[in-house]
Parts: C-alpha cells; structure tokens; sequence
C-alpha cells in the first residue's frame, strides 16, 4: 500500500482536531502546521522516507520527533496507534463533520457526547427535528446555520478542487510517459481549461501499442476501482476520491482528439455548428471536407491550431474554451493575449512565521528567487487576528527593520531580489483598519481583509469594504469576497459596487491563488478586466511550498481573460511601485 501526501495531511489535522477538543495547548496548531505543509509538498513523502528514513522527515520544516515518528508509524504500517486511541474515545466522522462551516471539533465533541452526534446524517436529523437546538451553546439560529452549511457541502456536488487533486493526475501523467511506446501523454477535460473544480480528470494518450498503456493504468497503485477496461478507453477511481479516464488515440488524429476532450461541451457544439456551415464536418478523429453525406477528406486533425485555422479561427487557448464568446472574437482574430504561466514577477501575499506562516522571511527569499520571482511581499496578519499571532503596531515596525537587514544582505551577496513590506491588514466592522494610518503609511503595500462579521447585511458588507478602499494606504483588497470553494459562499456583497469603487478609488483587487480560494472568481475577473480595474494575483502562502499555487490564480486570471497588462505584479516591479496608493 501506497499511502499519499494527502493522506498523511488528513490524518494528522485529525490528530490536531482531537487534541483541540482536549483543550490540549500548542499541540494542535504543530500538528496542523505540518498537515498543511505536508499537504502542499511537491515530494512524496513515502519517497522521502525511503530515501532518508526518519532523519529525513523530520527536517520537513515544523517537524518534531514525536510528529516524525507519528509520519513513520504511518507509511510503515498504514495506522497510527494514538490515532486510533483518540478516536475510540470520539468515533465520530470527523472529516465531513468538520467540513460543516462554523462546526469546530470542540462543538464536535459537545454534539458526540451529549446527543451522540457522529456523521453528516445525525447532524442533520438533529438540526431539523429541534434536538441541536436543545444543546448548551447552540440554539434555533445555530441549528439553521449548521442546515445551511449542510446543504452547501450537498450543493457543492462532490466536485473536487482542482489544485488539491491535481498532484494525483499529475503523478499518473509522469508514470505513463515512462512507459516504452509512450510519444505524449496530455490531461485534457476541465483541468486542462483549469476550471476551478474537476468532476474527473481526463487523460490523452499517443502510443504505438495501447495495451500495455490500459495495463499499467489499471493496475495502478493508487487505483481502487475500475469502472471499464478497453483496448483503446479505461476509467478507473483513484485513492484521492476522484474518477480518471484514459484514451489512447492515433497520431493524425491528436489534434482533434484533444480538441475534442479538453472541452468545453458548450465550445465543441459551437465549433461543429461553424463546421458544418463551411461544409466540412467535425469531430474527435478530425475535420472533414464533405461531399453530400461523405468525408471526401480530412483537411486537419493532428494539431489543434491546425484545425481552428481551417474553420477560419486563432487558436483559442483552453481556459477560454467556454462558449462565451470567445469563437466569435477568434473568428474576428480580436482574443486577447492571456496573460502567461510565466510572467508573474512577484508574490503580493506572504504569510511568515511572525504570524501564522510556517517559513521565515529568508525562507521565502531562497523560495521565491528559486521560483524565478524578483520580489515577494511580506504581509503578516495584523492585531485584531489574534488566532494568526497578528502583529500590532510595534511589531510591524519591527518587522519592517528586519526586513531592511534582509534587503542589505541581499544587495551585499550581490543578490537582485528585493523584499517589500506589506501587511494584512483587518477590515474591522466599520469599515476602518486595526493598524493607524501613521504605521500604514510607511509600509509599501497594504492589502485589506474581511475575516469577521461575513454575517454583516449587503449593505453594510459593501459600505464596510468601500471605506477600505477609501484609505488612502490600502492598495489592495485580499479575497475580495471571503468564499472558500466547497466550503463556504462569498458573504453577501454588492461586487459591482465594489468593483466600480476600486476603480474609483484606484484599490486592486486580488485574485487569490490558494486552491480552495480562488477568489476572485472568473466572472468578477471578467468583470475588472471590462472596466479596467487592476488585479494581482498572490499566493496567499503560509509556507513556502504554497508559493507554487500561483500557477491556480493565473489560471483564474486567464479563465478570465486577463492580459498582463491587467496584472499588476506582472508588470516591472517599479512600475508597479508607482502606480500603488
Ligand atoms: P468535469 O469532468 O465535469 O469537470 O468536466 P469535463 O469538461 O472534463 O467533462 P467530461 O469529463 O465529462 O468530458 C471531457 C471532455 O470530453 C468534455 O469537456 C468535452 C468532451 N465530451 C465528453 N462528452 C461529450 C459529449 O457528449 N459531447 C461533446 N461535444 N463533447 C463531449
Ligand atoms: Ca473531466
Ligand atoms: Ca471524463
Ligand atoms: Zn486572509
């Protein structure tokens, strides 16, 4: 057995939820931490593990030698027996019980013990029939809160984000690629036009010989059902929870065949409606000239640009591949130039270990100049988060002196890489901030968030995010509107008025990075990208491995059409200096 990185996150935030409901102090937020990092790791840490042993797992940064051990009892016998031991004493379903917004292991443990809540189903007989109402601490509003947050998680359909899955399909492309026959292999479906969630993932094959391909695919570590078995088509389940289908096709006919399964349904029907009205018809082997009923010829088929030429279009990259209106602009040869996977020249927010990060400042540096990234700014959470250890004014003055030694070091190694001071600043109730203007002034980015009050009228939610933007210190609005997806919905706000105030008021909104995040979503980039609202798009990173989730946000930026010229941190680091508040 094979166990994942995702696995092993899992595991251990459940420890860290068990302890949490013990009141135990420190332990939980170690073993959080670690759950996370181990999360977002690029290297599997069976692999680690083979190679280092417990030596090498432990210097994973936040690792104890207790958490170590934990790790190893894991990959070496697939159980942790503390593990067990916590849950004998609350065997409840604590992974979808926590998915419920606002259902924390402590109220957890309260439900278990004094209705004998242990699932989803419980939890929901419990709220409807009045029962939860009952228990200390909860009432009629809560018990309609936690029916909400149910019927969110039903909502959200079993769709999975894409860049916590994405590891998974990633791994299997790499493993196919090393097998003898293999000339390209290609994930095509909703992750290739990097939708924020996937139904499944889709995988093209070029080989000379299918079957040992369809071989290998189902006999996969990871997979843990298989659906179908072909000569040229499988569909399996993997361990992560998510269905993967496999085709093998024929070189000539590639290009049409990707076309074809990377989508949009809505793309494809439009570009066969064109088709036909040239007189050629199209499909998954290719573009047919017709002669009456018959396929006098195919004119194109093994690259995609070579079929979106002959219908007379630009080829359309696959983010835009959503039926919007897009075939008629390349049509037109009037698409925009989305912005590139590789133009983002720094990282406008950076979480260290000052507050809630796991890294240090320097840590991030040596990450950030490994990235390729010119600059990163640090913006730490502020006093008011007292969960995140937020810095009050004295300790950003403070950071921002660190910060100066950091950049003097780098200037004297001869290093071009410069280390910007930012803050997260909280947007209180009233719209007004938690850190005095006086302190804001002196750092060079302030980006503005809503963690409080989502519950607030939308009204007041647009009021409140407005006067943010009015500071004149705040140049950036961070997740602009608070949703986290399969979680929990944007609190309710007037994003037109938002988006015209930032216009007004000169304030960027951000599309954030983080997988579950992603927000601003497409529609709103759309949005900005209309009425000339600029954007950034930052990691939001509490560890240096999520520095790698920029390539979700640009993603969501090119999904919405987004040129560089949009973006401001693609832009030359002084040129965006000038254009902040
Ligand atoms: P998903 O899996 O729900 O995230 O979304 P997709 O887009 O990956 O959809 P999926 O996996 O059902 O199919 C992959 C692609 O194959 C889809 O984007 C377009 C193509 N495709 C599948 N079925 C049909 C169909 O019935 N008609 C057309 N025109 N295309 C199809
Ligand atoms: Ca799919
Ligand atoms: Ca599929
Ligand atoms: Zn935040």
């Amino acid at each position: 057995m094979r166990i994942t990185n995702a696995e092993i996150a899992q595991l251990l935030s459940e420890i860290a939820e068990y302890l949490e409901m013990d009141d135990v102090p420190f332990k939980p937020r170690a073993y959080q931490k670690v759950a996370d990092v181990i999360e977002s790791l690029d290297e599997e840490i069976v692999e680690i593990y083979k190679k280092g042993g417990l030596k090498a797992i432990g210097a994973i940064p936040g690792v104890g030698i207790s958490i170590a051990k934990t790790i190893e009892e894991y990959v070496t016998t697939g159980r942790v027996a503390y593990h067990e031991e916590l849950k004998k004493k609350i065997p409840v379903d604590l992974r979808s019980l926590t998915a419920v917004e606002g259902l924390g292991p402590k109220k957890i443990k309260k439900l278990y013990k004094q209705i004998g809540i242990k699932n989803l189903q419980d939890l929901e007989v419990a709220a409807t029939s009045g029962k939860l109402a009952e228990v200390e601490g909860f009432g009629v509003k809560s018990a309609e809160n936690i029916l909400k947050g149910i019927e969110f998680l039903k909502t959200s359909g079993g769709r999975l984000i894409l860049g916590d899955t994405f590891p998974a399909i990633a791994h299997i492309k790499e493993e196919l690629e090393k097998i003898k026959g293999v000339e390209r292999v290609d994930i095509v479906g909703s992750a290739r036009r990097k939708r924020e969630t996937v139904g499944d993932f889709d995988l093209l094959v070029i080989a000379k010989d299918s079957q040992p391909v369809m071989d290998f695919f189902v006999q996969m570590d990871e997979v843990v059902h298989v659906y179908a078995q072909g000569e040229t088509k499988s569909s399996v389940r993997i361990r992560s929870g998510v269905d993967v289908d496999i085709r093998v096709v024929s070189k000539e006919s590639y290009g049409a065949a990707l076309l074809y399964f990377t989508g949009s349904k809505a793309h494809n029907v439009t570009l066969r409606q064109l088709a036909i009205k040239k007189g050629l018809k199209l499909n998954e082997y290719g573009l047919y000239r017709m002669k009456g009923n018959k396929e006098e010829k195919m004119v194109a088929g093994d690259t995609e640009e070579g079929i979106y030429n002959m219908l007379g279009m630009t080829y359309i990259e696959p983010e835009m591949r959503e039926d919007m209106g897009e075939v008629d602009l390349a049509q037109n040869h009037r698409l925009p130039t989305l912005i590139e996977y590789d133009a983002i020249r720094g990282d406008l927010q950076i979480q260290t270990n000052w507050s809630d990060g796991s890294n240090t400042i320097e840590e991030y540096v040596d990450a950030a100049m490994q990235m390729g990234l010119e600059y990163i700014v640090i913006t730490d959470h502020t006093k008011r988060l007292t969960v995140a250890n937020g810095l009050d004014e004295q300790r950003l003055l403070e950071q921002m002196k660190a910060i100066d030694a950091v950049n003097a070091k780098l200037k004297k190694e001869g290093k071009r890489f410069a280390v910007l001071k930012g803050s997260e600043v909280d947007i209180l109730k009233d719209g007004s901030l938690d850190i005095a203007d006086e302190v804001l002034r002196q750092l060079d980015v302030v980006g503005a968030s809503v963690h409080s009050y989502f519950n607030l009228s939308r009204e007041l939610q647009t009021k409140r995010i407005i006067a943010a933007m009015e500071n004149p210190n705040v140049d950036i609005i961070f997740h602009p509107t608070g949703r986290v997806i399969n979680r929990r919905p944007a609190y309710d706000v007037d994003m037109d008025a938002i988006i015209d105030a930032a216009k007004r008021t000169k304030t960027i909104l951000e599309i954030n990075a983080f997988p579950d995040r992603l927000d601003l979503k497409e529609e709103y980039v759309r949005k900005c990208v209309q009425k000339g609202v600029l954007l950034s798009i930052d990691t939001d990173a509490h560890s240096i491995n999520h520095l790698q989730f920029l390539v979700w946000g640009i993603g969501q930026a090119r999904r919405g059409w987004a040129e560089q010229s949009n973006i401001v941190n693609a832009w030359p680091v002084e040129k965006m200096k000038k254009m902040l508040k």
